[in-house]
């Protein structure tokens, strides 16, 4: 079967892991992971009439920015652009993140998540900066991992992007 490998980008404490976890496993658990390391996930899409087995990537622990390197990245079709909509700042480490994937990578299919929708009244990011992005062309799609809401959705999404390219 085809696969593809998919990287998780964002910072700390974003919801990339929860993700995976929501995605892959259909849980949530509040519980931080602080351990260091490179975990991996799989799950098959469907997407432009075949299936596509997605490899999800995952790095967890604290030095998430510092360890966004060649060697995680390598290889990957797309990822997913992580940012906690309760916390301003990680739409700026998004934003820095993405340029190291692109020099490392180049211009790769990916998706930004707004995670963490169910805190709407924590929420932290105005609509007219997504629509800067979105007149840029990105795709940028609100998810909760908590609820599950969006979760499906960026990940096909991106799943679609990868084939289209
Ligand atoms: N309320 C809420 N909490 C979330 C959501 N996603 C993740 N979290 C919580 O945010 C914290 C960080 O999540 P985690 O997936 O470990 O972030 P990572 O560092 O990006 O992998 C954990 O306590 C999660 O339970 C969400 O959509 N809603
Ligand atoms: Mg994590």
């Amino acid at each position: 079967m085809l696969q593809k490998k998919v990287c998780m980008v964002g910072a700390f404490a974003t919801g990339k892991t929860s993700l995976i976890a929501r995605f892959v496993r259909s849980i949530f658990s509040e519980n931080y992971q602080t351990t260091v390391g490179v975990k991996i996930d799989k799950k098959t899409v469907f997407t432009h009439g075949k299936e596509l087995n997605l490899i999800l990537w995952d790095l967890y622990g604290e030095d998430e920015f510092q360890k966004v390197h060649t060697s995680y990245l390598r290889g990957s079709s797309g990822y997913l652009l992580v940012v906690d909509g309760t916390r301003h700042n990680t739409l700026d480490v998004a934003f820095a993140l993405k340029q190291r994937v692109e020099d490392s990578l180049g211009n790769i299919p990916f998706v930004m998540v707004l995670n963490k929708a169910d805190l709407v009244d924590e929420w932290d990011i105005e609509n007219e900066e997504i629509e800067q992005l979105t007149k840029q062309g990105w795709i940028v799609i609100q998810t909760s991992a908590k609820t599950g809401d969006g979760v499906e959705e960026v990940f096909q999404t991106l799943a679609d992007k990868i084939m289209e390219e």
